[in-house]
C-alpha cells in the first residue's frame, strides 16, 4: 500500500492504540500532554519515518522504555558459535552471551583460566579437547513441568556433549561427554521434575564410536541410543555414573518430545533414514539425501523410561557395560515392554508433546501434514498388543491408523510445533517460510478442531519457533519467536554471510501479528522463553571466594592484607587482590622456566564492579566478577617485560590499574 494513503488511515488506528495505552498506563494521562489527541510532533515523526498503522502498533507493543525491563528472558542457541544468547522479550535486546563450548574473551572464558580448562577437559571428544560446539537445543530445568529458573542445559550436536549452566551466575558448571556416541541431537529435554536430562544420538555409529567398524557393517553393528542422565539439582550436575542408556536402531534419531502429565514417564523420539543408507558417492551410491528418503514412512520411537528406571532399580533389566555406561540392548528393551515404534510420515522433524501430554505432533519435512498421535490410543494399542509387525530389529510397530488422532494439512516443509495456553498449535514451515497456526481438539475460540487457521509469512526459512513457556505444561502464550535460517534482504548487507533472523510475533489475539526483526549472529536452532521474575541471578558472589564454579572458600582465595608471593622451587604462587583501581601485588619478577600460579580475588562487594586481567603476549584475559577468585597456571618460557592491566573500565583510575610481569633469561 502507498505509504501516504496508509498515513491517512493511520490516525484512527494509532489514536486508538495510544488511547488504549493511556487507559492501561499507570494513570498518566498521555492525552493531556498531547494537545489535539495525537500530537503534531508525533504525527510528524510517523510521517517522516513512513510508518504504517501496523508499524506503530508493533512499536508500541515492543518498546521498552529506557530503564525498564523486559517481561521475558529468551535463551536462544547460538548454533556453531557454541553458545547461548540471552534476549529480553518483547524488546529483543541482546543482554548476554553464555559461552559454553566455545571461548569468549570478554568473559575470560577459555582464555587461560583453569576453570574453563577443567571444563573443556571434561568435554574431550575421542581424547581431544574441543574448543567449539554446535548448540541446538537449550532447555530449562523444570519443577512439576514448569520452568523453575535454576538451570539451563544445552547440547553440542557436533561432539555429543551437554553443558549445564547455573542461572545464578550464568556460568557453565559442567560439560559432559557421552562416551558412546559421536553426535547427539534430541537431547535438551528434561523430565517433569528435571530427574533426567534425555540425550538422543543423531548419526549412527558403532557403540562406542571410537571403535572402528567399516560402514559396510552399518546395519549389523552401528546403533543409535537414548541416554538418561540423572540430574543432581543440589550439586547442579549430571551424574554419568548413574546414567542408563537404551540402545536404538541405527536410524538417525532426531528430536525427542518428553511426555507430560498423563504421558509423563514416556519419551517420543522421531527418526529419519529408516533406509539405513550410508554414503559413498565416489563409488556411485545414490546421494544420501535421496537414499535416506526412499520410504514413505519412518519410525517414531516410543519409550517407557519410567519402566526402565523401575526395572533397573529392582535389578530386573539386563544391560551391558560399554565405556562405563549401562546399555540396555534393543532385544531386552523390547522384551520388557520399554520400546515400541509407530510409523510416521517421511523424514520427520519435530516431536512435540502438547502441554496436557495427550498428543504428540510430528512433522514430516517431506509431507504437507503434521501428524498428531494420541497417547491414549498408543496405550490402548500397546495393551491390546495390536501391532502391524516388527521392524528389522524386532521392535513392535503400532499401526498408523490405530494411534493417529488427526492429520492437519499445513503446507510445505513443516518442522517444529509449539503450543499456547488457549488450545492452539504453531508449526514452523521451512519451505513455505511461514508460521502456521492450527487448532487442537478444544480451541478456546470454538473453531473446528484440527484445522489450519492462519499462515503468517516469515523471513525466511524458519527452523524452530518458541512460544513463551511453550515447552511447559502451562505455556504463558502471548509471544512467539521464529528463528529463521535466512535473512536475505531483512537487514543492512554485511557481506556474503548474512545474519540469521529472529522475528517476534504477537499471538495474544485471534490472529498472529509480526512485531519485529532481530538479526543475530550464530545459527539459532531452538530457544526457550521464561518469565523474567522466575530468575533470581546473583548481583555479586555472595561471599568473597565463593563462585558457582566450586571455589567454596578455596585455598586460593586472597583477602586484603594477605596478598603474597610464595616460591616453591620452580613454582611461584601469586596471591593477588583486585580492587578499584589496583592489583596487589602489581609487580611480579620471574625467571625463565618458572611455573606461575596466579590466584586473583576481586575483593569488591559492589554490584557490577568486575575487573579484568589482561596479560600481554600470553594469550590470557580473565574476567573477575565481584567476590570471585580466578586461577591461572602457566610456564614463563620467554624472557621479556609484560605489562598486565585491568581490561574492564572499572573506575576513573582504571587506566592506572596495571602492573608488570618481568621474566629474566
Ligand atoms: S534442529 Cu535445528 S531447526 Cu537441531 Cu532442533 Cu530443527
Ligand atoms: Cu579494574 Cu579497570
Amino acid at each position: 500500500m502507498n505509504k501516504k494513503i496508509q498515513f491517512g488511515l493511520y490516525t484512527a488506528a494509532a489514536g486508538l492504540a495510544l488511547f488504549a495505552v493511556a487507559l492501561l498506563g499507570s494513570g498518566k494521562n498521555i492525552f493531556a500532554q498531547m494537545s489535539g489527541g495525537l500530537g503534531s510532533s508525533l504525527e510528524a515523526i510517523i510521517k517522516a519515518r513512513e510508518l504504517s498503522p501496523d508499524d506503530v502498533e508493533a512499536a508500541l507493543k515492543t518498546f521498552v522504555p529506557p530503564g525498564s525491563y523486559d517481561e521475558y528472558y529468551m535463551f536462544a542457541s547460538g548454533g556453531q558459535a557454541g553458545n547461548v544468547e540471552v534476549f529480553g522479550v518483547p524488546s529483543m535486546r541482546l543482554m548476554k552471551n553464555i559461552p559454553i563450548f566455545s571461548e569468549d574473551s570478554w568473559q575470560g572464558y577459555g582464555i587461560g583460566d583453569n576453570e574453563t580448562k577443567k571444563l573443556f577437559a571434561q568435554g574431550k571428544a575421542a581424547g581431544m579437547t574441543q574448543t567449539w560446539g554446535d548448540v541446538h537445543h537449550p532447555a530449562l530445568s523444570v519443577t512439576k513441568g514448569m520452568y523453575d529458573g535454576q538451570f539451563l542445559f544445552a547440547n553440542d550436536k557436533a561432539n555429543g556433549r551437554i553443558g549445564v549452566v547455573d542461572l545464578r551466575d550464568f556460568h557453565v558448571k559442567q560439560i559432559v561427554k557421552n562416551p558412546l556416541i559421536a553426535t547427539n541431537h534430541c537431547g535438551a529435554k528434561l523430565t517433569e521434575n528435571s530427574e533426567y536430562y534425555v540425550e538422543g544420538s543423531q548419526f549412527g555409529t558403532p557403540l562406542p564410536y571410537t571403535k572402528f567398524v567399516p560402514l559396510e557393517r552399518y546395519k549389523e553393528e552401528y546403533r543409535g541410543l537414548v541416554t538418561f542422565w540423572p540430574f543432581n539439582r543440589a550439586e547442579g550436575k549430571l551424574e554419568q555414573s548413574k546414567t542408563f542408556t537404551i540402545e536404538l536402531p541405527p536410524y538417525y534419531q532426531d528430536l525427542g518430545g518428553m511426555g507430560k502429565q498423563v504421558s509423563n514417564g514416556w519419551v517420543f523420539i522421531n527418526t529419519y533414514n529408516a533406509e539405513m543408507a550410508t554414503p559413498d558417492d565416489l563409488k556411485g551410491k545414490p546421494p544420501m539425501e535421496i537414499a535416506a528418503s526412499q520410504r514413505e514412512m519412518d519410525y517414531l520411537h516410543i519409550i517407557n523410561w519410567k519402566r526402565a528406571e523401575e526395572l533397573l532399580a529392582k535389578g530386573q533389566l539386563k544391560y551391558n557395560r560399554i565405556s562405563g555406561m549401562r546399555v540396555v540392548p534393543i532385544a531386552e528393551a523390547v522384551a520388557k515392554g520399554i520400546l515400541y515404534q509407530a510409523a510416521e510420515p517421511k523424514s520427520p522433524h519435530g516431536s512435540d508433546v502438547t502441554p496436557d501430554g495427550r498428543f504428540i505432533t510430528v512433522s514430516g519435512k517431506l509431507d504437507p501434514h503434521v501428524t498428531i498421535f494420541s497417547f491414549d490410543k498408543i496405550q490402548k494399542a500397546i495393551a491390546a498388543k495390536n501391532f502391524e509387525g516388527k521392524d528389522e530389529f524386532g521392535i513392535p510397530v503400532l499401526r498408523f491408523k490405530d494411534v493417529v488422532e488427526a492429520q492437519v494439512e499445513v503446507g510445505l516443509g513443516p518442522l517444529h510445533t509449539e503450543y499456547d495456553d488457549k488450545g492452539y498449535a504453531y508449526t514452523s514451515m521451512f519451505l513455505d517460510s511461514s508460521i502456521n497456526k492450527w487448532s487442537l481438539d478444544k480451541p478456546a475460540g470454538g473453531e473446528k478442531p484440527w484445522t489450519l487457521l492462519q499462515s503468517l509469512p516469515v523471513h525466511y526459512n524458519t527452523g524452530h519457533l518458541v512460544v513463551a513457556g511453550g515447552d511447559t505444561i502451562k505455556p504463558y502464550g502471548k509471544y512467539l519467536v521464529t528463528l529463521n535460517k535466512w535473512s536475505l534482504d531483512r537487514a543492512l548487507p554485511v557481506g556474503p554471510l548474512h545474519p540469521q533472523n529472529l522475528q517476534l510475533i504477537d499471538i495474544s489475539g485471534p490472529t498472529m501479528k509480526l512485531l519485529s526483526d532481530t538479526p543475530v549472529v550464530g545459527e539459532p536452532h531452538y530457544a526457550v522463553m521464561i518469565k523474567a521474575d522466575k530468575l533470581k541471578p546473583w548481583k555479586a558472589y555472595p561471599e568473597v571466594g565463593y563462585s558457582a564454579l566450586e571455589r567454596k572458600a578455596s585455598a586460593t582465595l586472597t583477602l586484603p592484607g594477605k596478598e603474597r608471593v610464595e616460591r616453591n622451587g620452580k613454582d611461584v604462587h601469586v596471591f593477588m587482590t583486585a580492587q578499584r583501581s589496583h592489583f596487589t601485588p602489581d609487580r611480579i619478577d620471574l625467571n625463565q622456566g618458572e611455573r606461575v600460579h596466579l590466584h586473583i580475588t576481586n575483593i569488591e562487594r559492589a554490584e557490577d564492579a568486575t575487573h579484568g586481567f589482561a596479560l600481554s603476549s600470553h594469550n590470557i584475559n580473565l574476567s573477575i566478577d565481584p567476590g570471585a577468585t580466578v586461577d591461572v597456571d602457566f610456564t614463563v618460557d620467554r624472557s621479556g617485560v609484560f605489562p598486565f592491566y585491568c581490561s574492564e573500565f572499572c573506575s576513573a583510575l582504571h587506566m592506572e590499574m596495571m602492573g608488570y610481569l618481568t621474566v629474566k633469561k
